[in-house]
């Protein structure tokens, strides 16, 4: 049976930490979309791992490893980042990673361009992570992209990658560094190194689904970055979304088991766009020095704000969660008053919208409406029974619960594995 974890917000939420821990009971962990733009540190043994690229459950002994078909894949980010996990010890993550021969090669040359349109874009640039997402999925797009199985064609793999690269030149001219011959040659390296690597992900899912394997799918980015349903254009190119998940990977509908959606409790979100609950001042610092709030691909501080219950209900609307994981409830463990968005008012009109606008001129305007809840000032670091945690906090819980017409079965109180409470 397939489980499924899904960011909530705009991404960072602790997915990777529930996917650690969920995976103990996995026989396969499996990413759907994005690419090595995503980035999640996870701590186990006292080592801390980070993740971009690669899926969690390496970190778990025999758990298989999957690369799903709708993912860009970055050969050189992929092999780096095994070569760090295996020098922390993991020794056969090698031997337990598979990767889709339908995925799209995310070439260095989409990275050249991702930095170029964002020059173009000038005060108006996304903020991408610069990794090659948004070119890459372009060129897929416009038929003009190359799968990892069209690589071993030599022949049509060297003429289509040419032809890429010209394309870009006549549009960039100079501005593009980018030598394409370099590109090929590399290449032939990698292609006798992802040899073993590679599969037909249609088949392998569609067996590991036939003999009923335990699947845990970790969502990379998240509902808010979504291109069809997130703050469009500031977004990222793929479907973050259980649709995208579903089709990235060949999910059969029957065998879907539970659909979690992971929600911080309070808001972040790098790069650009309108974030209605961002606090500039002391509020927003606050919790970005004590959630730790930097990315980790990049290394950006994240914007910070309080939980906006408005994109949690249209969340929950569009990805139907089975129930709920609250994390790093924590870092609120120091405020006198917590606020919580639970609508918006148009500042044109005066009027409360009725759902999460499409219109990012008018979500750039909207006045948030608060609800105020007392804090409950005192360390929850460590607490893993729900009976153990504060009034105040439980009724934080309950409350975003009760807004949201669904369960939150785990709260998170603090960055290890172990700092989890399981609510039956
Ligand atoms: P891109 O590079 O084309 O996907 O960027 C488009 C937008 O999507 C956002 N985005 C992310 N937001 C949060 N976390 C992400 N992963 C890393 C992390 C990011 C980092 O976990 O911290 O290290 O900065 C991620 N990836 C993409 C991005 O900020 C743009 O707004
Ligand atoms: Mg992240």
């Amino acid at each position: 049976m397939t489980t499924i974890i899904l960011g909530s917000q705009w991404g960072d939420e602790g997915k990777g930490k529930l996917t650690d821990i969920l995976c103990a009971q996995a026989q396969i962990c499996a990413r759907a979309a994005g690419g090595h733009n995503a980035g999640h540190s996870i701590k186990a043994n006292g080592i801390s791992y980070d993740f971009h690229l690669l899926p969690s459950g390496l970190l778990v002994p025999k758990c298989i490893n999957l690369i799903g078909s709708a993912v860009v894949f970055h050969v050189p980010s992929f092999f780096k980042e095994l070569a760090d996990i295996e020098a922390k010890g993991i020794k056969d993550a090698r031997d337990r990673i598979y990767v889709s021969d339908r995925c799209h090669i995310n070439f260095d040359l989409h990275a050249a361009v991702d930095g170029l349109e964002e020059v173009e874009l000038g005060a108006n640039a996304v903020g991408t992570t610069k990794r090659g997402i948004g070119p890459c999925y372009s060129s897929k797009a416009a038929r003009s992209g190359i799968r990892l199985a069209e690589m071993f064609n030599v022949g049509v793999f060297e003429r289509k990658l040419r032809q890429l690269a010209a394309g870009y030149k006549k549009r960039y001219g100079d501005l593009l560094q980018y030598d394409v011959e370099e590109e090929i040659d590399r290449f032939k390296q990698y292609r006798l190194a992802l040899a073993d690597h590679i599969v037909d992900a249609v088949v392998f899912m569609n067996d590991a689904q036939e003999r009923q394997a335990n699947i845990l799918v970790e969502g990379s980015q998240a509902l808010m970055l979504d291109i069809d349903y997130g703050t469009y254009p500031y977004v990222t190119s793929s479907n973050t979304c259980l649709g995208g998940l579903v089709s990235g990977l060949g999910l059969k509908r029957r065998n879907i088991k539970e659909v979690i959606g992971v929600v911080k409790a309070y808001t972040t979100r790098v790069g650009s766009g309108s974030f209605p609950t961002e606090d500039t001042g002391e509020i927003g610092t606050k919790l970005q020095q004590l959630g730790g709030e930097i990315g980790v691909s990049t290394g950006r501080k994240r914007r910070c704000g309080w939980l906006d219950l408005v994109v949690l209900r249209y969340s929950c609307a569009i990805n139907d969660y089975d129930c709920l994981q609250l994390s790093k409830l924590d870092v609120l463990s120091s405020f006198d008053k917590i606020k919580i968005a639970i609508a918006y008012k148009d500042t044109e009109t005066g009027e409360e919208l009725p759902s999460f606008p499409a219109d990012q001129s008018l979500l750039e305007r909207v006045e948030v409406l608060y609800h105020e809840l007392p804090g409950w000032n005192t360390s929850i670091a460590k607490v893993r029974e729900w009976s153990d945690l504060p009034k105040e906090a439980r009724d934080y819980v309950e409350y975003i619960e009760s807004f949201v017409h669904s369960k939150i079965k785990w709260v998170g109180t603090g960055p290890d594995r172990m700092d989890m409470i399981y609510r039956l």
